[in-house]
């Protein structure tokens, strides 16, 4: 009896893995690239020595190096000996996401002492907007999402894998380089009532524009008519002005007008712990017993995504978050950061001026934190990766943190030279150069394979 239930079984699965094998995953088409990502992987593959990378918006000191924060070294002392490897706990985790809703709902909100919001630690910024967008579908089935355009290319793949359609409202002018406040209010009025919308609260992705204090309060009033939700991607606290304080005030200014709120919060790039993925999902409640049922459904949520997060990370921010000495070697490094790129922008500026040309780049240092939206188009883009192997996005979005005063005259020489190269390329600048394979003719450009190797390069 045994032995033919064992061959039948060995008869069954041989058929069915015949039939099976060459079919399972026959219909997978590759999945298109993160434009992000896309940039990094062209980067690596380029063998020229003086490449440029100004795709990911990671921070770079002076020497193009990644940096770990004194601050991180600090807590990592102190936390060394306490750690356990087991899952997060309670402790560590509550510990975590009080010292981060202080850190943009403000030390002293009435918010925290009466413990009126709901957070969990996240999978840093990506995972916080996923858990959200989650928890949105699951209580507003029939909602949508609102995204400036434009926005972090994310975001959209995001809203669209927990099936949430989304919609975009304007932002920003491309003639001006600035914020399009009109059009922007314009379509916040237009939205249908109690709206889902996101708001990046400062140094905006990719624009690097951010509306002032004034119009965030004229945003909030309108919001406070239309009933809109709104939730803050907070990936840059600190980047904007250097003071993470200023730049949680579009946030305190929707808070004091009583709305209530969603936030992700990514401690990657401010603390520079991009690889830890620390971050966390908070949403503002009525009272102590509304908080209490939406965190329980947030953490209903993520255990089925990834049960817990690591423990590492999160005790690391909470460190450098609650340790007043550690908190203010923190503060002074996010300074540190956001004035090394804001005179990078200064330099790049002033060189490419020098450098007599016709286009205006005050947009340069009119826009903030991380990103500068330059206005190259995907043509010159094109030609910067190609000639000169400086690799962007193809919307023209320089990563400011991969400028340093060592290639800052290369970046402006190249970027003088592809905006001002003659007509025949000129036709480029129409065409969609990321399509057109790599046996393009740049007439204009001459022969030589690299203008870069005619370049002076001193870096
Ligand atoms: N929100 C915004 C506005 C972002 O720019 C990013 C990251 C995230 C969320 C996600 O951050 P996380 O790393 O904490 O998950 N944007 C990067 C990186 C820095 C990327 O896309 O991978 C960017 O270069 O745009």
């Amino acid at each position: 009896m045994m032995i033919i239930s064992r061959f039948l079984r060995r008869g069954i699965s041989t058929a069915s893995t015949c039939a099976t094998r060459r079919s399972w995953w026959d219909h997978v088409t590759p999945a298109p690239k993160d434009p992000i990502i896309a940039v990094t992987e062209a980067f690596l593959a380029d063998p020229f020595p003086y490449k440029i990378n100004l795709g990911v918006g990671a921070y770079r000191d002076d020497e193009g190096k990644p940096v770990v924060l004194q601050c991180v070294r600090e807590a990592e002392g102190k936390i060394a000996a306490s750690n356990f490897l087991e899952s997060t706990s309670t402790a560590v985790s509550s510990k975590f996401v009080e010292e981060s809703a202080k850190l943009i709902y403000g030390q002293d909100s009435n918010v925290i002492k009466e413990r009126r919001f709901a957070g969990i630690p996240a999978l840093s910024g990506t995972g916080a907007c996923r858990l959200f967008a989650e928890f949105q579908k699951r209580f507003y089935p029939e909602s949508r999402i609102y995204l400036p355009d434009p926005t972090w290319s994310n975001h959209r793949n995001i809203w669209r894998d927990v099936h949430v359609p989304d919609r975009t409202f304007r932002y920003y002018h491309p003639d001006s380089k600035s914020l399009n406040f009109v059009a922007l209010m314009d379509d916040i009025k237009n939205a249908p009532d109690g709206s889902f919308f996101l708001l990046h609260p400062c140094a905006h992705n990719p624009t690097g524009v951010d509306p002032t204090n004034e119009q965030w309060r004229e945003i909030s009033s309108l919001f406070k008519a239309k009933n809109h939700f709104p939730f803050f991607d907070v990936a840059y606290q600190g980047f904007a002005s250097g003071d993470v304080e200023r730049d949680a005030r579009a946030i305190r200014i929707f808070l004091e007008d009583g709305h209530s709120i969603g936030c992700a919060q990514s401690f990657a790039k401010n603390m520079g712990l991009y690889g830890h993925r620390v971050g966390c999902l908070s949403v503002l409640c009525n009272d102590k017993i509304q908080a209490m049922a939406i965190k329980g459904q947030l953490q209903q949520i993520s255990n089925t995504m990834y049960g817990s997060p690591p423990i590492h990370g999160i005790s690391l921010a909470s460190k450098i978050l609650s340790d007043p000495d550690i908190k203010a070697i923190w503060l002074k490094e996010v300074k540190v950061m956001a004035t090394r790129i804001h005179r990078m922008r200064a330099i790049l500026r002033e060189a490419l001026e020098r450098l007599g040309s016709p286009l205006n780049w005050q947009h340069i240092t009119n826009q903030v934190g991380m990103f500068c939206f330059s206005g190259l188009n995907r043509a010159e883009v094109y030609l910067l990766a190609k000639e000169f192997h400086i690799y962007m996005t193809p919307d023209g979005r320089i990563s400011m943190a991969g400028v340093t005063t060592k290639n800052v005259d290369y970046l402006a020489n190249s970027i003088h030279e592809v905006t001002t190269c003659d007509q025949d390329a000129k036709i480029l600048h129409n065409t969609d150069a990321y399509r057109i394979n790599t046996d393009i003719r740049f007439t204009s450009l001459g022969a030589s394979k690299s203008r870069a190797r005619g370049m002076n390069l001193s870096l």
